[in-house]
């Protein structure tokens, strides 16, 4: 067999450049889709540019996307792009229903149109499970989204499985609890909070300000989970999985560990702050990913303490090297 195509759409965000090292790593040809900015900064790529090749297109626009398919050929296509940060959700609900929900139409449309022997992998999120109906939560489990953002993930998920059900597509949808690492962006709980130990610790700042400290959620490593995603693209029947560690912290917990990493007592820094709060919170997350372990035979490899220590281990030599302290 030739070498595989994989077009991955979100190439920039934290996931998508795990996934591109990972797909190198079996030996893909990798295409990363970008919208089009002023700026070309893609940090968290970089470290690949001479071995993925971009191509630009924007989920808002149909015309992009089954031209892009078509002239790429890919044999997978990754569906990673989403405004994907649950607050900006409420400011700005109708472009993240343009984005996050109708996007996957887009994409699934272009494939129908070029290819239907594409396999397609959607990043829906344990978001859709929200208000939760059942603990821990399954594939069977009900939604209950909470937010604008989850409403258009439960569109997205249903999306995947229509397409599969009525085109014969090679469709999946990955259920992905909350997945972390020093690439996580900082506007995200466990960034916010490494990024602030780190801050703290270095005497670039005095608090961190934060909202729910009670929320749980099952926390794991994105390295881990962009794995999975793949897994599911090499099964041999199209199918939804949830990914998960099956274990759950609250956002206190992850301070105190946080803190104590640096040597800190997060009771004295850390600042609960109401503008923080969300109009409706999701207070519990626990995964049950048994139905990846035996079918894909996907496992998480780190463990939460070792997740939390690395986050603010890279925070403290991001900014020791950066503030020359
Ligand atoms: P992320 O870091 O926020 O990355 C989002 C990516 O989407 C970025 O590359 C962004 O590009 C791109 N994007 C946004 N709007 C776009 C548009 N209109 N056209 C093209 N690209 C666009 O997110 P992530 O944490 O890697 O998550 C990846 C996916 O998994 C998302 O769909 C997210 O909703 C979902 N998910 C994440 C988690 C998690 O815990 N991380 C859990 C479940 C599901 P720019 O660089 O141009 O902004
Ligand atoms: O880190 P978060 O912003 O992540 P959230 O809302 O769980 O969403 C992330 O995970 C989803 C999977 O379940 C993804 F689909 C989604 O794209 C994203 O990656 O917030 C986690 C928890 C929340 O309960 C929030 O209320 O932390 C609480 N929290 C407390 N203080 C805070 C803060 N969250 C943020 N962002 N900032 C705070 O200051």
């Amino acid at each position: 067999m030739g070498k595989r195509t994989a077009l991955i759409t979100g190439i920039t965000g934290q996931d998508g450049s795990y996934l591109a090292e990972h797909l190198l790593a079996q030996g893909y040809r990798v295409v990363g889709m970008t919208r089009r900015t002023s700026t070309e900064v893609h940090e968290r790529i970089e470290h690949l540019v001479d071995r993925i090749e971009i191509v630009s297109g924007d989920l808002l626009d149909q015309s992009s996307m089954t031209t892009l398919i078509g002239d790429v050929e890919p044999d997978e296509v990754y569906n990673l792009a989403a405004q994907s940060f649950v607050p900006t959700s409420w400011n700005q609900p109708v472009l993240t229903g343009e984005f996050t929900a109708l996007g996957v139409t887009r994409v699934l449309e272009a494939i129908r149109h070029v290819s239907r022997k594409i396999r397609f992998y959607q990043a829906s999120s344990s978001e859709m499970f929200g208000k939760v109906q059942e603990t821990p939560q399954r594939e069977q489990t009900p939604f209950y989204p909470r937010s604008p953002y989850g409403v258009a993930k439960v569109y997205g998920h249903w999306i995947t499985v229509n397409y599969r059900e009525s085109y014969d597509i090679f469709a999946v949808s990955g259920i992905l609890f909350n997945h972390e690492s020093e690439r996580r962006g900082k506007e995200f709980v466990t960034r916010k909070i490494s990024d602030g130990v780190a801050r703290i610790k270095l005497g670039l700042s005095n608090e961190l300000r934060l909202g729910n400290l009670d929320a749980r959620r099952d926390w794991g490593f994105a390295g881990d989970y962009v794995r999975a995603m793949w897994l599911m693209l090499q099964h041999d029947e199209p199918d939804d999985y949830v990914i998960a560690t099956g274990r759950t912290h609250t956002v206190r917990e992850f301070c105190r560990l946080a803190f104590a990493v640096a040597g800190l007592d997060y009771e004295r820094y850390v600042v609960e702050d109401a503008r923080f709060m969300r109009p409706a919170e999701v207070d519990l997350l626990i995964g049950d990913a048994s139905k990846a372990k035996a079918v894909l035979g996907w496992e998480p490899q780190t463990g939460f303490e070792e997740l939390v220590r690395t986050m603010v281990e890279a925070d403290l030599k991001r900014l020791r090297s950066f503030a020359g302290v």
